[in-house]
Formats: C-alpha cells, structure tokens, sequence
C-alpha cells in the first residue's frame, strides 16, 4: 500500500530486506537524486548545530589509537567534497574514454589545527557549491547509469556514486555522535549495560 507525504509518491520501494542471517529486517528507499540533496544539504548545517562552539573536549576525543576525533571527521568532510565526489560524478558526466577515479586518499589533511568553528565553515561552502554543481547538471534517470571506473571495484554507476555520498555523511555524522558517546562509558557507571553504543565491538 502506498501512503503519501506532503503529495509525494512514498518511496519505500523495496519494502523490506531481511537479513538471512539473522531474520531481521529492514526498509529501503529507491536511490532519487531529489531525496538524496535534501540530506546532502542538511550535513555541513547538522555538523555545525553539533558541534560549534562546544567545549573543545567533546570535539577532541577519539576511539583510540588510529580512531578519528569529530574535528577530524570534520577535516575528512572537506577533503572529500574538494577531491572525491563532484570531481568523480564529473569524470563520470563527461564521459570520455579514460573516466578511472583518482583514489581518495582518506588520511589527507586530518590534522588541521585550524579553529573548529573555520572547518565548520569551510565545509559548508563547498558543499554548497557542490549541491550547487549537481543541482544545475539537471541530471535525469539514463544519466544515473553512466558509469565510471573506481580504483579498486572497477565500474560504478553515477547512482551508486551519489548513494555512497549521502551514506558517507550519515555514517559519519553517526561515527562523531559514538565517538562523543564514548567519552562518558565511564562516567555513566552501571548504565554502560544500556548502551549498544558503548559495546567496544560496536563500530557502526
Ligand atoms: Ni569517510
């Protein structure tokens, strides 16, 4: 059954995938370019309302040894929106005859010392832009085939490219929350037990 929201056609296409393994189950959304900008749009505004001018200790904490801390996350963010996704739908776009991604180098530019509140900034004009970019592609559903070539998986399809941007954000929006959750696995004493996030062995 189809519900709707607001006039628009529910999107919940697959209904639910179950995990063979362990019977449980979860819903899917058919991959939109105009439901995926929306969450695009809000990262760099959720980072922000997150994180600035927080005590510094909050934004500084890690996981431990080769862990991120959020204003590493956050230094991450903007090295992938300079390197990785837009210059990678744009090698896709034109289609030429050698369309191989450069690889992203995922350690780049993390130690920045910058102020939190300038990364913060920083990553919100180059993902407006970006957004920007994309939007005035006016990119239809054939484009969402093209594909290009990725280092290690060889072809990718400009949907898969712009789903994993939007699943990079919210695992990492969900990777700083953890990693701030953490700091206080001591301080709640007993409740540790509650928390599913605060299992060692939970890294997602
Ligand atoms: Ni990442």
């Amino acid at each position: 059954m189809r519900s709707s929201q607001s006039g628009q056609a529910n999107n919940l296409a697959q209904g639910k995938v179950v995990d063979e393994r362990t019977g449980a189950y979860h819903s899917e959304m058919d991959f939109k370019l105009d439901e995926a900008i929306p969450v695009l749009e809000r990262t760099p505004v959720v980072l922000s309302a997150l994180l600035d001018d927080l005590p510094e200790d909050w934004t500084r904490v890690d996981e431990g040894r080769d862990t991120w801390s959020a204003r590493e996350v956050v230094a991450h963010l903007i090295h992938g929106e300079r390197t990785d996704w837009i210059p990678r739908a744009r090698i896709i776009l034109k289609q030429e005859s050698y369309r191989r991604f450069d690889p992203f180098d995922r350690f780049a530019e993390l130690k920045s010392e910058r102020p939190l509140r300038d990364l913060l900034a920083e990553f919100d004009e180059l993902r407006s832009g970006n957004v920007a970019t994309l939007r005035g592609w006016n990119m239809k559903e054939k484009d969402m085939e093209l594909t290009g070539e990725h280092p290690e998986f060889g072809a990718v399809t400009m949907r898969q490219l712009l789903a994993t941007w939007v699943v990079h954000d919210l695992s990492h929006i969900a990777q700083i929350t953890r990693t701030m959750a953490r700091a206080y696995t001591s301080a709640v004493g007993p409740w540790t037990a509650y928390f599913r996030v605060l299992q060692r062995d939970v890294t997602q």
